[in-house]
């Protein structure tokens, strides 16, 4: 069974959508093994986000995750990186697909609610980044 990690983001978490992503997440069958609402401080925002380091958006992308608190989750199931990423949509939400999160609710980049791992090893670097370990352990 494969993990993923997920950030709902400040401006998803400001507009009362996390029961929302999270229903679509626990419907398709994705198992929710660990939950925390928290804030990213800005160092890990800019070691989260380094890929971007060099774009004009960095800036603007980091006060975006930065901006209020956010809820992070790890889920379970097969295939889960590449499924939470299919119920999450295109990056651009102008792009993303009706019926995607990103397609129902995103607003223009960066702010486009969700942040999904892109690979298993990514969902493990993040989840030791942000909780400490590097796979959530199963509750039964
Ligand atoms: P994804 O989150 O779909 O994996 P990445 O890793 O390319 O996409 O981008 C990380 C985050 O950076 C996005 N979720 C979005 O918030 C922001 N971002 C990406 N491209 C742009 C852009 N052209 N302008 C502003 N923000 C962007």
């Amino acid at each position: 069974m494969e993990q993923t990690f997920i950030i709902i983001k400040p401006e998803a978490v400001k507009r009362g959508l996390v029961g929302e992503i999270l229903h679509r997440l626990e419907r398709r069958g994705l198992k929710i093994l660990h939950l925390q609402m928290t804030k990213v401080s800005r160092d890990l925002a800019r070691e989260h986000y380094k890929h971007h380091a060099d774009k004009p958006f960095f800036p603007g992308l980091l006060d975006a995750i930065t901006a209020g608190p956010v809820v992070m989750a790890v889920l379970e199931g097969p295939a889960a990186v590449a499924v939470v990423r299919n119920l999450v949509g295109a990056t651009d939400p102008a792009k993303a697909a009706p019926g995607t999160i990103r397609g129902d609710f995103g607003e223009e980049l960066p702010f486009n609610m969700v942040h999904a791992s892109d690979s298993p090893e990514t969902a493990a670097e993040e989840m030791e980044r942000f909780f400490g370990f590097r796979q959530a352990p199963a509750w039964d």
